[in-house]
């Protein structure tokens, strides 16, 4: 077994999975963590609050800022390893202003890029399936590593964008990447404009369900512990220069989910609104994680999508304070676009 790095730098650590990504390193290594976020209004102090600060460190900045990005990525030395997780990461924001996509997701992405490269450092990209654009509901095929690329909104295409870059950064001056492309996530921590708590809280709040167009869309939903399993995996024993498609074989149709969480959360399973569709909006994500599981024996830990529901559930019953600040804007949005 390789030697684990003493130093990771985690962009976009104080977001939903960059967050769930910094326990799992506090919990399961010795290592000690910067995270670098801008606290954008995805991104929470309070969310890292509880663990050790002799541990975990966090510098507020943007990733785009090439001076700070450089003496971090200096600072993290030979064995230190540079995950990056900061990205504007919400599809219906990207309809309605796709400018900070293209800021943080590209010009981001870059500016870490050229640190990496002037320092020498490892780097892992965190991506996303929408890469691969979608897939009919009754397509037999899932995404590979070998689907070709075909994003849809602004939000897929500038992750896209960033994936290319951080290829051509391996090939043309050997940078030492990994790229993990991951399907949906669900989990304690997310915020409340995402699909499952943006339900969960609509119904702490006596509010039906919303679900866009007839809820058909399919989504393939892992646990975000899983999914930071699978990257520290990749970190310690994947290939540099491959990628590696993360999934749970979870696909459920948002229909589905809402009945689920209407049962779980003790009410009528019809209790929905159908509303205003998304546009432009995939129909359906699954992902073969085949090469991850073979290659580097990966094996999720949550099987039972409704006992990782029900504990999701409990959480935000539980952690009303770190979510109601923003429940009232965010539905302010929704209201604006008929959702
Ligand atoms: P999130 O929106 O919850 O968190 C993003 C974090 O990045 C926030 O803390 C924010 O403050 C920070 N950030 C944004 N712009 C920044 C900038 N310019 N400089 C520094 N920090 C900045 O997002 P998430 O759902 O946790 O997603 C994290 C990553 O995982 C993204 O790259 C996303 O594309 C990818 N991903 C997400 C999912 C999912 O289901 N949520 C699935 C696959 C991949
Ligand atoms: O109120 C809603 N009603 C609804 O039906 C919301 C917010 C969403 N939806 C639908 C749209 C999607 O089909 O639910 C599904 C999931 O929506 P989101 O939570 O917005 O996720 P999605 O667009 O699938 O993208 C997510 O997964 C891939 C993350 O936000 C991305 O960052 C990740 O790359």
């Amino acid at each position: 077994m390789p030697p684990q790095p003493a130093q990771f730098l985690v962009t976009g650590g104080a977001g939903f999975i960059g967050s769930n990504f910094v326990r799992h390193l506090v919990e399961h290594t010795d290592a000690h963590v910067t995270v670098l976020d801008k606290l954008t209004y995805a991104g929470d102090r309070t969310t890292l609050a509880d663990l050790p600060p002799g541990r975990v460190e966090l510098v507020e900045g943007d990733i785009a800022d090439a001076a700070l990005v450089d003496r971090l990525v200096a600072d993290l030395g030979d064995d230190g390893v540079l995950v990056h997780y900061a990205a504007e990461s919400h599809n219906d924001n990207s309809l309605s202003d796709p400018s900070p996509f293209v800021q943080t997701n590209l010009v981001g992405t870059y500016t870490l890029l050229e640190a990496a490269r002037r320092h020498g450092t490892r780097l892992h990209h965190i991506s996303t399936d929408e890469v691969y654009g979608d897939l009919e509901l009754d397509d037999p095929a899932r995404f590979t590593e070998s689907t070709p690329y075909n994003p849809s909104s602004p939000y897929s295409s500038t992750k896209a964008g960033s994936d290319l870059l951080v290829r051509a950064w391996v090939r043309s001056f050997g940078v030492r990447a990994t790229i993990s492309n991951c399907s949906n996530n669900y989990g304690p921590w997310q915020h409340v404009e995402k699909f499952i708590p943006r339900q969960i809280t609509n119904l702490v709040d006596g509010v039906r369900p919303r679900l866009y167009g007839a809820g058909a869309n399919v989504r393939d939903w892992i646990h975000a512990d899983d999914h930071s399993s699978a990257v520290l995996a990749i970190i310690e024993r994947g290939r540099i220069g491959e990628t590696y498609l993360i999934g749970a074989d979870g696909e459920h149709s948002n229909l589905d989910v809402v009945r689920l969480l209407l049962r779980l959360m003790g009410r009528d399973e019809d209790d929905y609104d159908l509303v205003t569709d998304r546009a432009g909006h995939d129909m359906r994500y699954a992902i073969d994680s085949t090469k991850l599981r073979r290659e580097l024996g990966w094996e999720p830990r949550y099987t039972s999508f409704e006992e990782g529901l029900a504990s999701t559930v409990a959480w935000y019953r539980e952690h009303e304070d770190w979510w109601r600040p923003h429940k009232e804007q965010t539905e302010a949005k929704y209201a604006k676009a008929g959702q």
